[in-house]
């Protein structure tokens, strides 16, 4: 949940990436750390790793200036995508402002991001949240494989299949070059931001 502290004027939220095992997941922090230099507060850290996985989860910092006088501070988490990592996953989600589900576009991961989905519904409706009403935007990631010979599934078909019930903004990426990850992360934030000023409202 965020922290909104009237008092110095800060908002802090928290946005976690999700979605199945070598999505790219920590491959979208990479690319926002190496990117984002001036957004970027502090080191990227990575709790727990095996090579390329993550076991425990990343961490990323970021400042994102003023809005309506206030610092927006966020904080990027990616949770471990592999199924075993199940209680994992719901430790990080806890506290989310707003998820970014990462799919792959591979077509061999069809039936993964699928599960992965249905594990994020699941984690959320156990901690009383509805995967309808939190701020969630999907990307299908991994594009650029298609140049490389790689058999993919269209965004039409992965839409149909992922966010037929969602209606979820999506964004096509490649986190490896960074093509989509900004505005992943951008549209993310707003989405948060306009969630938060709703809430906010209810509750003065
Ligand atoms: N070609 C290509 N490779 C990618 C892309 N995104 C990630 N990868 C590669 O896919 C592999 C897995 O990426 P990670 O970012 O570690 O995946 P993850 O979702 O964090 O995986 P877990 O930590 O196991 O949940 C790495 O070898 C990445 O370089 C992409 O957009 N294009
Ligand atoms: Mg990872």
């Amino acid at each position: 949940m965020a922290v909104i502290n009237l008092k110095n004027r800060e908002i802090e939220c928290k946005i976690v990436y999700y979605g199945p095992g070598r999505c790219g997941k920590t491959t979208n922090l990479e690319y926002i750390h190496k990117a984002f230099k001036r957004q970027v507060t502090g080191e990227m850290i990575s709790i727990d790793t095996d090579g390329d996985r993550t076991l425990f989860f990343d961490f990323l910092p970021l400042g994102l200036g003023k809005i309506k006088g206030c610092d927006v501070k966020v904080q990027l988490y990616t949770v471990p995508g592999q199924v075993q990592y199940r209680s994992t996953r719901k430790l990080v989600l806890k506290g989310a402002d707003a998820i970014i589900f990462v799919a792959d576009s591979l077509k061999v991961r069809r039936e993964k991001n699928m599960i992965s989905l249905k594990d994020l519904h699941g984690n959320l409706k156990e901690t009383g949240i509805s995967i309808l009403k939190i701020p969630l935007v999907l990307q299908f990631n991994k594009r650029d494989l298609a140049s490389k010979g790689f058999p993919l599934m269209s965004t039409d078909q992965m839409n149909k299949e992922l966010n037929r019930q969602l209606k979820a903004p999506t964004f096509e990426a490649s986190a490896l070059s960074g093509d989509g990850v900004g505005a992943t992360l951008t549209k993310c934030m707003k989405l948060t931001l306009q969630h938060l000023q709703k809430e906010f409202k209810w509750a003065q």
